[in-house]
């Protein structure tokens, strides 16, 4: 038994085989097995020498077996490691790595400044009313100003897409019910424009909202001015204009002065050296009794701004359409 194992073992090319092998021998129905039982026919003063014999050749199987396996598996990795070799000095593949938008960016640091400053963060809806987009803000039907936002309807009448983030002042003046506001509304608006390098048909705004006791022109001013600071530096300059927009009185637009060094300014800033990124002014009282409050009691400042247009004051980006136009090699800039 012991030569002919021996050689089966010998004979073995792969692991596959030697296992066969072993189970051939050492297995529940194995011939290993099958010799030791056969003890049982052997005359009684033979007994001893035959367990003796039977136990080495048992020892001596099963040694040679581990070290053939051994071996094979040694040989078996041996061979995928030459046959496809891996270089493991080659240096690794970076993972492509996602960012935030740039748009995302700013929004996030417009958000940080005012939450600062003690501002809540309120959402609200895109898709509005004519009521609150236009009539709760003091523009009734046909009233002329309505031309100053080109607007995307629905299929629904009175039902359109947002031009401004103003209507989201009277959901949170309902929702206070007369309690003093400190918010800012960051949001989505669409508008039915011409695209140029300055204005493009969907554009985030961020509106603030300010009512209480005594609130004045000044808090507007000193918010605003404190603002442009922390975005822009203490050395960009603010410049506060009259305006007109009919949910404010007095309304104000604040312009923030283009990079001094940049070759494109003039370009970019119709020859002015400026470039608008918001509308403000106190919140009218036909709209504050819109949201429920009292205009002989409280007073309010409101502001509306761009963030894609301070984006572009940051870093002189000449075409605010780089923004949703997805082209990594702008996009990976931030
Ligand atoms: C408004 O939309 C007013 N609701 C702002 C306001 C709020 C005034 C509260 C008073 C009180 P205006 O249309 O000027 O105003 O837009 C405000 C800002 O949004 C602009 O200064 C500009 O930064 C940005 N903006 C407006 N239109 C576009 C556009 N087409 N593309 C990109 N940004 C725009």
């Amino acid at each position: 038994l012991e030569a002919a194992a021996l050689a089966e073992l010998a004979a073995c090319a792969d692991e596959p085989a030697l296992r066969a092998w072993y189970t051939k021998y050492f297995g529940d129905k194995g011939l290993m097995k099958a010799a030791l039982a056969g003890i049982g026919r052997v005359a009684k003063e033979l007994k001893a020498a035959y367990g003796q014999e039977a136990n080495r050749v048992k020892v001596a199987l099963q040694t040679t077996y581990d070290a053939a396996l051994a071996k094979e598996k040694a040989a078996a990795l041996e061979a995928a490691l030459t046959t496809n070799p891996l270089d493991v000095t080659l240096p690794g593949r970076t993972r492509l790595r996602g960012r935030l938008h740039p748009a995302t960016q700013i929004l996030r640091q417009v958000t940080r400044v005012f939450a600062d400053m003690g501002f809540e963060v309120v959402r609200t809806r895109e898709v509005e009313t004519d009521e609150l987009n236009f009539e709760c803000l003091n523009m009734p039907a046909h009233h002329p100003a309505r031309d100053m936002w080109d607007t995307f309807f629905t299929d629904r009448p009175g039902v359109v897409l947002r031009t401004h983030t103003s209507p989201g002042q009277i959901h949170v003046m309902r929702a206070a019910a007369g309690k003093p506001v400190r918010v800012i509304l960051p949001g989505m608006c669409y508008r039915n424009e011409a695209i140029s390098t300055r204005s493009e048909i969907q554009f985030h705004q961020v509106e603030g909202l300010v009512i209480g006791d005594g609130v004045t022109m000044a808090d507007l001013k000193g918010t605003i001015t404190a603002f442009a600071r922390r975005m822009f530096g203490p050395e960009r300059q603010v410049r506060i204009r009259s305006s007109y927009f009919p949910f404010t009185e007095p309304s104000i637009e604040v312009d923030i002065d283009w990079p001094k060094d940049d070759p494109n300014r003039d370009r970019l800033t119709k020859g002015t050296g400026w470039l608008e990124i918001m509308g403000a002014g106190m919140v009218h009282p036909n709209v504050l009794r819109a949201g429920g409050y009292d205009p002989d009691k409280v007073t309010g400042f409101a502001f509306g701004m761009g963030p894609q247009r301070m984006l572009m004051l940051q870093h002189a980006i000449d075409d605010i359409r780089l923004f949703w136009q997805n082209d990594l090699r702008f996009l990976r800039q931030f």
